[in-house]
Parts: structure tokens; C-alpha cells; sequence
């Protein structure tokens, strides 16, 4: 019996606007006209001051822990621009960009890490999940949204953004053996950043793609520059065309890097190289589309501070109006959970207008109350 090949394959890699200025025509020319570039190019900058502003607040005591964005922003943004309006765009917690392109306020996401349940409920209309912050439990929900789609007839579909170090999550094997199997219109898109917090990534995937670990699963899947805004724009156009032609996923790993540490509680420098970020700050997607327009003159200084300016007052306003909002009632604690409220808990939250959390009177008479600081209950 002959030996024969029964598998081989290949992943394409693509460029559009490389880190020196190199624009490939071929592959770019209308892709994304100025005025709408001039946009994207805000909706970056905004993104990146939202993330200075937000780690100056966590440092100051006014925001709990927060991831930045910082190198990352081509990513969500350039799928969000390349996807219809309706398909779902469902997050981890480093898309800030693609999720105010959609139009998610602001102070949402500010909410979101100021503590506030409130930041999770964005607008329905806007087709977007809250932030995931486990990992991999979004891949799983996307699948979902999508397979729901599909069901209903619908030709909406699912994109989900992740990291290199969710791929090693149990989540990301089952969400991607069941969309391939079952045929469910959804984009994984991985955000390959190098590192899980400390872990980097050779350590969690021998391959030497993450892209590879797609085509296990039958998948149609490409690498993109996730620094080069137009790169990101073609591969997630290309693979939402296809996926919505055929019903089936597709898998785009995202070549980018975190400029930032991991969080407001790490410190990256305690575990990578300090040559490694300069060199990867070369590779920065704002400063390479800045250095572009500049060089097509349709961006100058003179826009650039006032694009600052206009930027600065848009988030000030968003902080403010996160830190001024009302606190959540009572009746907010009930109602955020259920459409209709149990008998039982509907009796707390009525009790709760007169009597404060966990005195019910009817719950307290002959209960024993136990003493705090009784030797007993002292651990
Ligand atoms: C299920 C789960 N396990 C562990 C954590 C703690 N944790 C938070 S972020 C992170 C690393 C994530 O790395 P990666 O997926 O590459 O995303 P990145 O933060 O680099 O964008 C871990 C382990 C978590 N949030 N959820």
C-alpha cells in the first residue's frame, strides 16, 4: 500500500499598511474611504486617552482594576467597521474601540469598572454582550447568539474577541468543535497579544500559529497584521462574506500586542523585556495610520490638536457622568434579575422599603442572633 498525503494546508498572513509606510495598493485601494479613515483614526485616539484617563482614575482611587487597551485598538474597531450593524459583537475586555464605533457610551464601560452593574446593560439596538471577564465563557455565548440566528432564519452573525492565553481554555475547544460541527456563523477572532498575563504565548500552544489550532476543528482561517487597521478591515470582510455565504465559522488570530501591562494590578515589567515593548511600539496602529494620512495629506498637526482637544472634553464629560449618576435603588437589587420576581423575593424587596437588608421581621422573630465577636465565631 502507498503512503499518501491525506492533509496539508497553509495560512495566509495579511498586510496591508506595513510598520514602515508601505501601503499595498493592490490589496487596499478602496477599501475604506478617507472620510470613514479619518473616523476610524478618531475613534483610536479616543480609545487611547479613555485609557490614560481610566488608569489615572484606578491610580487615584476612582476606578477598581482595569485592563488598557494600549497597542490593541485596530483589532474590535476594524471588525466592527467591516460587520453589519446587526451581528453580535461579543467582547473580552480589550475591544473598547470596536464597542464605541458601535455606539456603546462611554461611561458604560467606565461603569463597568468603577464597580457598577450598570455599565453592563448596553443598549439592546447595539447588538453587543458585556464585557466577558472570565475567560472563554464569550466564545461559548457567541456561538449561542449565533446558532439562535440561524435558527430563526436570520443572517446574522456572531463575532467574538478573545486572547492568545483563552485558547487554552476549555471554552474555546468546546465553542469551536461545536460551531464547525453544527455550522453556526461565527467569527473567532483572536487577539494574539504574546502573553497571558505572565505566561507568554510559546509556552501555551507549540505551534507556531494560533490559527493552527482552527484548522483542527475544520476551519477556514487566516492571520492578520491586527496593527494595521486596513489588514483587520479586509481579513474580518472577507471571512463575514464567507461565513455568511456558507453558514460556517472562521477563525482570524489577530497579530498585535498589549503596550500596557496586563492590568492596573500588574506590572509587566517584572516579566518582559523592555526591548521587546520598544521594538513593538514601532508597530503601534495609531502612529503607522497617523504617519499615512500624514504622508496623503489628509492629516496635519493642526487636526491632530484639535482632535486632542475635542477628544479630552468628550471623555472628561463621560467621566463626570459616570461618577455623578445616581446610586442604584433598592428595587434595582430585585429587578435586575428576574422579569418577573418570585413571591419570596418579592416579600424581601417590600420589606426592605421599611426595614433594612436581611431584617425581615417575620424572618427574625425567635431567630437566635448571633454575636460577632463571640469567641465562637471569631474565624
Ligand atoms: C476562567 C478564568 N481563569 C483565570 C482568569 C484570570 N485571568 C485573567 S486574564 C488572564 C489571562 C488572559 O490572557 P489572554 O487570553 O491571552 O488575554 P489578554 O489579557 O492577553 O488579552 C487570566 C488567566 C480569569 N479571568 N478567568
Amino acid at each position: 500500500m502507498p503512503i499518501t498525503k491525506v492533509f496539508s494546508t497553509e495560512i495566509e498572513r495579511v498586510s496591508i499598511l506595513d510598520e514602515h509606510g508601505k501601503f499595498d495598493e493592490k490589496l487596499g485601494k478602496g477599501l475604506i474611504p478617507d472620510a470613514d479613515l479619518l473616523r476610524l483614526y478618531e475613534s483610536m485616539v479616543a480609545c487611547r486617552h479613555l485609557d490614560e484617563v481610566a488608569f489615572r482614575l484606578q491610580r487615584s482611587g476612582r476606578m477598581g482594576t482595569y485592563p488598557q487597551n494600549m497597542g490593541q485598538e485596530a483589532n474590535s474597531l476594524g471588525a466592527a467597521y467591516a460587520l453589519n450593524k446587526d451581528d453580535w459583537l461579543v467582547p473580552c475586555y480589550r475591544e473598547n474601540c470596536g464597542l464605541f464605533w458601535r455606539g456603546v457610551p462611554m461611561e458604560l464601560i467606565l461603569l463597568h469598572w468603577m464597580g457598577d452593574e450598570r455599565g453592563n446593560a448596553i443598549p439592546r439596538e447595539l447588538y453587543c454582550t458585556p464585557l466577558a471577564i472570565p475567560i472563554g465563557t464569550q466564545m461559548l455565548h457567541a456561538t449561542g447568539l449565533a446558532w439562535a440566528s440561524k435558527y430563526r432564519g436570520e443572517k446574522r452573525l456572531a463575532c467574538t474577541f478573545f486572547g492568545d492565553g483563552a485558547t487554552s481554555e476549555g471554552d474555546f475547544h468546546e465553542a469551536c468543535n461545536f460551531a464547525a460541527n453544527l455550522e453556526i456563523p461565527v467569527i473567532f477572532f483572536c487577539q494574539n497579544n504574546f502573553w497571558a498575563i505572565s505566561v507568554p504565548g510559546k509556552i501555551q500552544c507549540s505551534a507556531p500559529t494560533v490559527a493552527q489550532r482552527a484548522i483542527a476543528y475544520g476551519m477556514k482561517t487566516v492571520q492578520c497584521d491586527g496593527n494595521d487597521l486596513f489588514a483587520v478591515v479586509k481579513c474580518v470582510r472577507d471571512m463575514a462574506a464567507y461565513t455568511r455565504e456558507t453558514g460556517k465559522p472562521a477563525f482570524i488570530e489577530g497579530v498585535t500586542y498589549r503596550l500596557g501591562d496586563h492590568t492596573t494590578a500588574d506590572d509587566a515589567r517584572r516579566y518582559r523585556d523592555a526591548a521587546e515593548v520598544e521594538m513593538w511600539k514601532t508597530r503601534d496602529p495609531i502612529t503607522r495610520l497617523k504617519a499615512y494620512m500624514k504622508d496623503r495629506k489628509i492629516w496635519n498637526d493642526s487636526k491632530e490638536g484639535e482632535l486632542k482637544e475635542k477628544v479630552e472634553k468628550e471623555i472628561a464629560a463621560a467621566v463626570e457622568r459616570a461618577e455623578t449618576i445616581a446610586a442604584p435603588t433598592r428595587d434595582d437589587f430585585f429587578n435586575a434579575m428576574y422579569a418577573e420576581l418570585p413571591p419570596d423575593l418579592e416579600r424581601q424587596r417590600d420589606t426592605m422599603q421599611t426595614h433594612g437588608l436581611g431584617e425581615d421581621p417575620a424572618q427574625l422573630e425567635g431567630a437566635e442572633v448571633r454575636q460577632l465577636d463571640h469567641p465562637e465565631h471569631a474565624h
